[in-house]
């Protein structure tokens, strides 16, 4: 059993995940502010303090030229088509295929929060079409699990006011969730919906299972694509 942050262990589970020959793609997604930073930073550091290597990464990645464009988008400081700033989403996501990949082969286990889902839910939310969105994203690696956070639009409000980016609003963050909702029901073989309403710490353990049972098991599979 994986044991919390403080207590480092080892157990034959852990050393068959160790022994293993390819890390897990792990993605968080769900709408803004259910929760998925806070929750795959546990996983994250839950994972180094039981010796598994791990990286956190997320997308945007607004470090990147494209990435700093996104971010004038997002802050609204800059105005560009749908289109365009969809492609620009998934090329950001291009930018570090080839990193991603090496990191996975090698045995890193990778904790994405955000990926190829957010760029489909987030533009189909505003109109264009979902196979459209869909497209520029076959061909980059397949999560081994995408963990949903999943809570109303009204749960999400309580929490306190939007922040002043450019989706950050309710009505739009409710279509948000409906496309991830749709995606859910479509990939439900690697999807797992957890309700982000509930309290953090058992949210934690349901994630702690299920990536437990995770790692070992896709240690010796081969990389998938989206497709
Ligand atoms: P975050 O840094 O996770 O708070 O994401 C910033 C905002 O960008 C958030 O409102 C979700 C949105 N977003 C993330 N990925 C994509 C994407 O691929 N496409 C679009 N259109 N929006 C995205």
């Amino acid at each position: 059993m994986l044991q919390p942050s403080y207590i480092v262990i080892t157990t034959p589970a852990i050393d068959k995940m160790r022994a293993g020959k390819r890390g897990a793609l792990i993605v968080f997604e769900g709408c803004d502010r259910s929760g998925k930073t806070t929750q795959s930073s546990r996983l994250v550091e839950l994972l180094k303090a039981n010796g598994i290597p791990v990286l956190p990464m997320n997308f945007p990645d607004r470090s990147s030229s494209i990435g700093k464009d996104i971010n004038s988008y997002l802050t609204n400081s800059k105005d560009l088509p749908d289109e365009v700033i969809h492609l620009m989403f998934s090329a950001n996501r291009w930018e570090l295929v080839n990193q991603m990949k090496n990191k996975l082969l090698e045995g890193t286990t990778l904790i994405v929060d955000r990926y190829s889902y957010s760029g489909v839910a987030y533009s189909a939310a505003k109109g264009l079409n979902f196979d459209w969105c869909y497209a520029p994203e076959r061909g980059l690696i397949k999560p081994d699990a995408v963990f949903y956070l999943k809570a109303s639009a009204d749960d999400l409000t309580n929490r306190g006011k939007y922040g002043e980016e450019r989706y950050e609003k309710v009505e739009f963050q409710r279509r948000v969730g409906e496309v991830f909702d749709r995606i859910c029901s479509k990939e439900a073989s690697y999807w797992h919906q957890f309700n982000a309403s509930q309290p953090a710490d058992n949210l934690h353990s349901q994630i702690v299972t299920i990536t437990e049972e995770l790692l070992p098991k896709v240690a010796t599979q081969p990389l998938d694509k989206l497709s």
